[in-house]
């Protein structure tokens, strides 16, 4: 813009890089803060919402200061913040307003932030837990940063933009299906928008604990604990460790901001049998950093999963998280209802599909003694070529990593679902294991791996940078013939465990049929009596996530029998009604665990 069009009015009308400047990334998975059991100053509760279908927000600065009511504006204005929706915070904005069924574009969150500074040099994190897909967040008419990914974290400083009283904060949430994001624009989910999950204030010390990683020491044959601290800074420190149900006070010698420590130490050992957590507590200056934490080793042996030394098999079942009424928002008392019912299944495992799911699914998982798959949405065709799309998921998984590394119960990273053999897939696939490896080596890490359907036998490069198989097969369903899953057995012989990471058929609630009638619950039935032949005798399948635990909106899905959802759920979308197929396969995982 040049002088001139600055006292032009209609300069924004053809300005097309409004967008320049606010980058969506600036918030990572290195900025993230972890919650360590600090206060949260909760910013939950109702905001006024504007949709922005055009991107006015940016092009006519909607964030841009200016609190007059219209009444004494001087020329004409195209936003006002009181005649937004008064909407609450967490949730979709789909399911708000029927008008907003299918929205996808930018929308205006804005609230008043009254804020009572506490301490001099105190730091203020404005802590967000997920907001599909990017945002971009200003404070007071300032930009504060940005964020890209769905369904992670992040953590934005407000330190020095936030004022001692009343503030406005304005968050743009913006959900456009693109080929380059991850996921790209084809899902078999429903793409939600909004600040879905919880947001808030967390106060820290001017110097404070980052992120910390407490775990079994790998290679130490269960004998020793590793903890890893990165501070806010690169600043030289000394840290206190304290496990006091172990005896352990260590200091830890912080150096450039990052300090490591390994302790000698048996701590009784974290399992679905006996789920043990044990109170940790970094201190550094005057940031304390709290926990709860288990600990287990999980490794692979030839074609075995080895869960502290022990081989397990994993009876499981995948989840999305989808709700008639919240949509993508997840309560607590969701996630306890999906682990009753998982647990009614007879499942020790549970496959997060596709994307990471709210924090405190593992932290409740901890508690519960389950087994969980954690992944990113690198599902299906994304951009693999596109090096500014791999900066994406590489930086959701760092970010998942980095908010879940301390949950016993994530056995498994996934890295990727069904995506096509390509250079550039493999390239990026391997890419992504290695870096998971990298950030964490107390894990196993997964993807949803390729069948050569011409040989019918599971075949795909990217298995050699993985420590599991997964493959999705629907044998009895989208390919007809059972069968070929037995043939697929035959003609395999990996050498490291697989993992039916999903199977499944669709029924609809109270449709019958006898024999191969699709979409009815007897169908359903007899497809999961049929898989578990195969699976119970194969010795290097040890484990299977059933395809899926609850029906979900899917806008792919437009038959009758499906009317916008997937209906592959064993249990339907009112989340009650069992359908056969769940009794049926709760016996069969009984017998075979
Ligand atoms: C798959 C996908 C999953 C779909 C499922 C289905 O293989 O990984 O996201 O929802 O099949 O129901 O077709």
């Amino acid at each position: 813009m040049t002088m001139a069009d600055a006292h032009d009015p209609f300069a924004h009308l053809h300005d097309e890089n409004y967008a320049d400047g606010f980058a969506a990334g600036a918030a990572t998975a290195s900025t993230l803060v972890q919650s360590g059991g600090r206060v949260v100053e909760s910013l939950d509760g109702p905001w006024r919402l504007t949709l922005d279908l055009f991107d006015e927000g940016l092009r006519q600065k909607w964030y841009a200061e200016d609190d007059m009511p219209p009444s004494q504006w001087a020329t004409p204005r195209d936003y006002e913040i009181a005649a937004g929706d008064l909407v609450p915070v967490p949730s979709c904005w789909n399911l708000l307003k029927p008008e907003w069924t299918h929205f996808e574009g930018a929308a205006w969150y804005t609230r008043d932030v009254d804020w009572v500074p506490a301490k001099p040099g105190e730091r203020v994190m404005l802590q967000i837990g997920g907001a599909n897909y990017a945002l971009l967040a200003f404070l007071n008419g300032g930009f504060v940063g940005g964020h890209r990914g769905g369904s992670t974290p992040c953590s934005l400083d407000l330190t020095q933009a936030l004022r001692p009283g009343r503030n406005r904060l304005q968050i743009m949430v913006e959900n456009r299906r693109r080929a380059d994001r991850v996921p790209m624009h084809h899902i078999d989910w429903f793409n939600y928008g909004g600040l879905y999950r919880e947001i808030g204030l967390m106060r820290l010390p001017g110097l404070f604990i980052r992120q910390v990683a407490v775990a079994l020491a790998p290679g130490s044959d269960r004998q020793a604990i590793a903890a890893r601290v990165t501070l806010s800074e690169a600043r030289d420190a000394s840290a206190t460790l304290r496990i006091p149900e172990l005896g352990i006070e260590t200091r830890i010698a912080i150096e450039a901001g990052q300090g490591i420590v390994e302790i000698p130490a048996c701590p009784a050992l974290w399992s679905p049998d006996d789920p043990r957590l044990y109170e940790v507590e970094i201190v550094c200056g005057e940031d304390v950093w709290r926990d709860r934490i288990g600990f287990r080793e999980i490794r692979t042996e030839g074609t075995e999963i080895l869960l502290n030394g022990r081989s397990i098999l994993l009876a499981g079942v995948c989840v999305h998280e989808d709700d008639a009424a919240r949509g993508k928002t997840s309560t607590e008392a969701d996630i306890r209802r999906r682990f009753r019912h998982a647990r009614e299944l007879g499942a020790n495992f549970l496959r997060l599909a596709h994307y990471p799911h709210h924090e405190l699914v593992a932290r409740i998982a901890d508690e519960e003694g389950l087994l969980l798959w954690a992944e990113v949405p690198v599902y299906w065709a994304i951009d693999f070529g596109n090096p500014e799309t791999y900066a994406d998921a590489e930086n959701q998984l760092l970010e998942l990593v980095a908010r879940d590394i301390n949950r016993a119960s994530v056995i498994i990273w996934g890295v990727g679902n069904e995506n096509a053999d390509t250079d550039a897939r493999y390239r990026f696939m391997a890419d992504l294991a290695a870096r998971a490896r990298q950030a964490d080596p107390t894990r196993l890490i997964a993807a949803a791996c390729l069948i050569n359907r011409e040989r019918f036998a599971i075949e795909d490069r990217l298995a050699d940078h993985l420590d599991i198989i997964g493959i999705n097969e629907y044998f009895g369903w989208y390919e007809p013939d059972v069968a070929n899953l037995e043939r697929l057995v035959a003609n395999s012989a990996p050498d490291k465990p697989v993992i039916i990471s999903e199977t499944g058929a669709d029924a609809l609630l109270g449709h019958r049929g006898a024999g191969r009638v699709l979409f009815s619950e007897d169908w359903q039935a007899e497809f999961y009596r049929l898989q578990m032949v195969v699976v119970s005798r194969t010795p290097w399948i040890r484990g299977i996530a059933a395809w899926l635990l609850y029906d979900f909106r899917s806008e792919r899905r437009q038959t009758g029998f499906q009317r916008g959802f997937n209906r592959k759920g064993l249990i339907a979308d009112d989340k009650s009604s069992k359908k056969m197929a769940f009794d049926v396969l709760a016996e069969l995982y009984r017998r075979y665990r």
